[in-house]
């Protein structure tokens, strides 16, 4: 600014340049005995007052320390305990500094209910050292007394400690933490910064061993972290994994899953995954239970996607609930490719394919309409799309290219292979068949607002479908293990050839069913899938139905859900 005006003017003073040289000579001979002022203060610190200075610092030393934060507690939709955080106070000892006089220790050792010579052995064997547990992750109430005598050398960390109520029948879903209590899997992992809140910080004085000499002052408060509730009804929960467990067991199965959605609200009431793991028992966590499987595994489905696929055809002027395909005889070849139906079921309207569930038909159907009509269906109902969970490692399930969909790929999709999708995903998409055509999200925790959903099919298209999958929950049909006393059940069975490095598997197979509960007013939509179960029985209809039948049945009457069946007995 100044330099500016000065130029504009154009006058300078005769003494001209930025600086005199007296100016400089000056300066120069500040900087230069400043300098000199610097080194030798160096060399004074450094050489002659250094042990005193190092005795200073190593003696006493400030210190910021955190002060825990409580973690906020996962509980179900009703409150019940998933994940909860008690305090616990680990005592310790430094051996150099407890009393040698053998009457404390024995006092010591009343106070923490041990037996005194087996203590007075432990500081015997530690002797050498600074470190030793008394005892770790006791009660506060249960450290008191030991804590109370103020014996030199003995110490408490007030700690926490996670502990999972529910134990192996919500593993996955609620993950755990490590020894630092930090999420390390499931929703302990995706909440992780909600559920820690904020470690508070005290200043503190230490000694050179790290001994604390004295507790100055609270810097910060920790801010304990936030509690979290679920979707999940942890009554619904218990008998999910009971009934998954009792068919795993029985058809020697390597696993299974289960999820059951709130048809309305599009809230997730029971995941339920096996293998599992017990989150108390850290040591013995096997790595096979840890993924949440309903929710990260994508699996190619099957004939549980035909009445997706059929809603798709419905939908276009070309099929109607009485169109008559032929099936006969049973088998076709598209582009080399051999489709084949389980035997020949001849001509079948849509609700006679679904009920025989024919690939057969589903291919004819497929072919008739235009290339993208239950591709772009299949998109509309989340297929290929993460469900937007937040749930960590949630798989999306993937959907073939469109553009180079081949006529036999186009006819496969139809009854459910070349695609995949993860069970949590296949339940919402069922959602739109139970819920007038809309397709709700899932939801793992228990909503606060207004479900997100998606009108993917007509209100009378997703009626027309209920009707044809309860033809399918019928005494002499295929999804008859699925009933429910009282209630009118909807659904589908599958039973899938697995895939692996070769191709399709000639002995591994995964059985599923998925279905809407009850008829007249749908509240639950369920799937259960069975992985390769071994045996005679491995259909959908005979390992996976039975489960939803029984965790259906139960689940309606807990949810006090009025029966809307009339039971003709005999
Ligand atoms: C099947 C398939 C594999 C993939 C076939 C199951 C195909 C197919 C290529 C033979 C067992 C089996 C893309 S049948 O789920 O059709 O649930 O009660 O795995 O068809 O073309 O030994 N379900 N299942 N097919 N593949 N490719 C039927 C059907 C179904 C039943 C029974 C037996 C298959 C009635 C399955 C059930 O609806």
């Amino acid at each position: 600014m100044s330099r500016e005006r000065r130029s504009t003017t154009g006058r300078r003073s005769p003494n001209n340049g930025p600086m005199g040289r007296g100016r400089y000579l000056f300066l120069l001979g500040i900087v230069i005995i400043g300098l000199g002022a610097l080194v030798s203060r160096i060399a004074y610190l450094n050489v002659i007052d250094r042990d005193f200075l190092q005795n200073q610092g190593d003696a006493r030393t400030l210190r910021v320390e955190p002060i825990n934060a409580h973690r906020g507690m996962i509980s179900d939709r009703n409150g019940d305990p998933l994940a909860i955080s008690t305090p616990v106070v680990t005592l310790w000892a430094n051996p150099q500094e407890l009393p040698s006089d053998p009457a404390q220790l024995t006092t010591l050792a009343r106070a923490l209910k041990m037996d005194p010579d087996t203590l007075e052995a432990r500081v015997e064997r530690y002797s050498e050292h600074e470190f030793m547990y008394l005892r770790r992750r006791m009660t506060p109430e249960a450290a008191k007394p030991a804590r109370d005598l103020d014996i030199p050398g003995v110490y408490a960390k007030d700690e926490y400690k996670r502990y999972y109520p529910s134990g192996d029948v919500a593993a996955q879903l609620v993950g755990v933490t490590n020894v630092d209590d930090h999420g390390q899997e499931g929703l302990e992992l995706a909440y992780d910064d909600y559920l820690s809140g904020q470690p508070g910080k005290r200043r503190v004085l230490k000694d050179r061993k790290g001994r604390l000499v004295r507790d100055l002052h609270l810097l910060k408060d920790a801010k304990p972290g936030g509690d979290l509730t679920l979707s999940i009804d942890l009554r619904l929960q218990y008998m999910a994994y009971r009934e998954l467990q009792k068919s795993v067991d029985e058809h020697d199965a390597d696993g299974g899953s289960l999820v059951m959605m709130d048809a309305r609200s599009g809230e997730v009431l029971a995941m339920a995954n096996l293998p599992s793991y017990n989150p108390n028992n850290r040591t013995s966590i096997d790595v096979n239970g840890l993924r949440n499987q309903a929710v990260t595994d994508a699996i190619e489905p099957g004939s549980v996607m035909k009445p997706l696929a059929m809603s798709a055809a419905l939908a276009t002027d070309k099929i109607d609930p009485d169109t008559v395909i032929d099936t006969s005889p049973g088998w076709m070849v598209i582009d080399g490719y051999t489709i084949s139906d389980f035997r020949n079921y001849g001509k079948l309207t849509p609700g006679g394919i679904l009920l025989h569930s024919s690939n057969i038909g589903m291919s004819h159907i497929a072919l008739k309409l235009d290339k993208g009509t239950i591709w772009k269906q299949y998109q509309k109902l989340g297929l290929g799309q993460p469900p937007g969970t937040g749930f960590p490692g949630e798989g999306s399930g993937s959907l073939p290219s469109l553009t180079g969909l081949s006529r036999s790929a186009q006819a496969t999709m139809a009854y459910g292979y070349g695609l995949s999708l993860t069970p949590l995903q296949l339940a919402s998409a069922y959602t739109a068949i139970a819920n007038d055509g809309r397709r709700l999200h899932p939801s793992l925790l228990k909503r606060t607002s207004a479900p997100i959903g998606d009108q993917v099919m007509s209100p009378t298209i997703a009626h027309e479908l209920l009707g044809m999958l309860e033809k399918i929950v019928q005494p002499d049909a295929g999804g008859s293990r699925a009933m429910v006393e009282g209630y009118r059940i909807a659904g589908k069975t599958g039973t899938v050839r697995k895939v692996t490095a070769g191709g399709y598997q000639q002995k591994a197979y995964r059985g599923l069913f998925a279905g809407i509960a009850p008829v007249s007013d749908p509240r639950i939509v369920t799937v259960v899938m069975i992985d390769n179960p071994k045996g005679d029985e491995y259909y959908g209809g005979l390992v996976a139905a039975p489960v939803f039948g029984r965790v259906v049945g139960k689940a309606l009457r807990l949810l006090d859900v009025p029966p809307d069946k009339q039971e003709t007995s005999e």
